[in-house]
């Protein structure tokens, strides 16, 4: 990492600052969306058809947007993957299952008042936060739906951008409160397969996701807009790049999208996401 300097100031925190200090309002002008600032993405045709499982929750593959980020090399933006209620079921695996049967942020997971303050669950190599590595003896199986939904995810980038695929080993589930943040940082612990692509998803409350480069001096963050459903991919360099997540916001579309006309199983699930954001965050560890 380059030495921060007064010749050399530390871009990526200044603009971190500065989406610390805006209004939702503001942030949501600010950000990169599709709708508000469409020169900065690319839209890359998406050829590929495959058969779906319908408890993938997926729209059909020709409703969705592929986008490459022209302000990040190997960065992708893809769209309208998820059906409403195939977030539902997503959003459902995070708080029923997910942060219940993994290592979390906190002790005793069973409980729902622990949920209610659950940061992380790790799936697959468990992270170890203290020495910032994968163990091979510290593994639990991978959810087959996480599986299946990132080799569909792959197959349909890889088939329209050439990039390489990758296997789901290790996830981070990100439980987001609405005024949690992500301070910069790389993910490089997967030492064996840096040059595999990362997948991210983004359920429930929207966000300011910024990008920057291998450094926190050379450039400038960019500030992308992350909806509910929306999914990142880091491919390539874009893959060594510092990011973080400056703001959560609060998502005035979030009920109608969501849980209009839902029935009463999915109350526990809206009682807990309306105030909240969710980040599933895929790697391959080994090559
Ligand atoms: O919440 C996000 O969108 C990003 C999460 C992330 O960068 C991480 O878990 O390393």
């Amino acid at each position: 990492m380059s030495a921060t300097t007064s010749e050399n100031p530390d871009l990526f925190t200044s603009v971190y600052k500065h989406f610390r200090r805006l209004s939702d309002t503001e942030c949501y002008t600010e950000a990169y969306s599709i709708v508000n600032h469409p020169t900065v993405f690319q839209q890359c045709p998406i050829t590929i058809s495959i058969d779906l499982d319908p408890s993938l929750g997926l729209q059909p593959i020709s409703n969705w947007s592929l986008y490459s980020c022209k302000f990040c090399d190997g960065l992708y933006f893809l769209s309208n993957p998820f059906t409403s209620t195939g977030q539902r079921q997503w959003i459902d695996r995070c708080i029923n299952i997910y942060a219940r049967q993994t290592k979390t942020s906190v002790g005793d997971n069973s409980n729902n008042e622990n949920l209610s303050r659950i940061r992380w669950a790790t799936l697959g190599y468990h992270y170890d936060w203290t020495n910032k590595i994968y163990k091979q003896d510290d593994h639990t199986k991978m959810p087959d739906e996480l599986t299946q939904l990132c080799k569909i995810i792959m197959q349909v980038i890889s088939s329209s951008t050439g990039c390489s695929m990758m296997n789901a080993e290790a996830a981070i589930v990100n439980y987001y409160h609405m005024n949690s943040t992500l301070c910069a940082h790389t993910d490089h612990s997967e030492y064996d397969a840096l040059t595999k692509p990362l997948i991210s998803l983004s359920f429930g409350n929207a966000a300011v996701f910024l990008i920057g480069g291998q450094t926190k001096t050379e450039c400038k963050p960019s500030p992308i807009l992350l909806r509910s459903g929306d999914i990142i991919l880091m491919t390539g360099s874009s893959r060594l790049c510092f990011h973080a997540v400056p703001r959560i916001l609060s998502d005035p579309l979030l009920n109608d999208i969501l849980y209009k006309n839902i029935d009463d199983n999915d109350e526990v699930c809206w009682s807990y996401i309306h105030d909240k954001r969710i980040n599933v965050n895929v790697r391959q560890v080994y090559s």
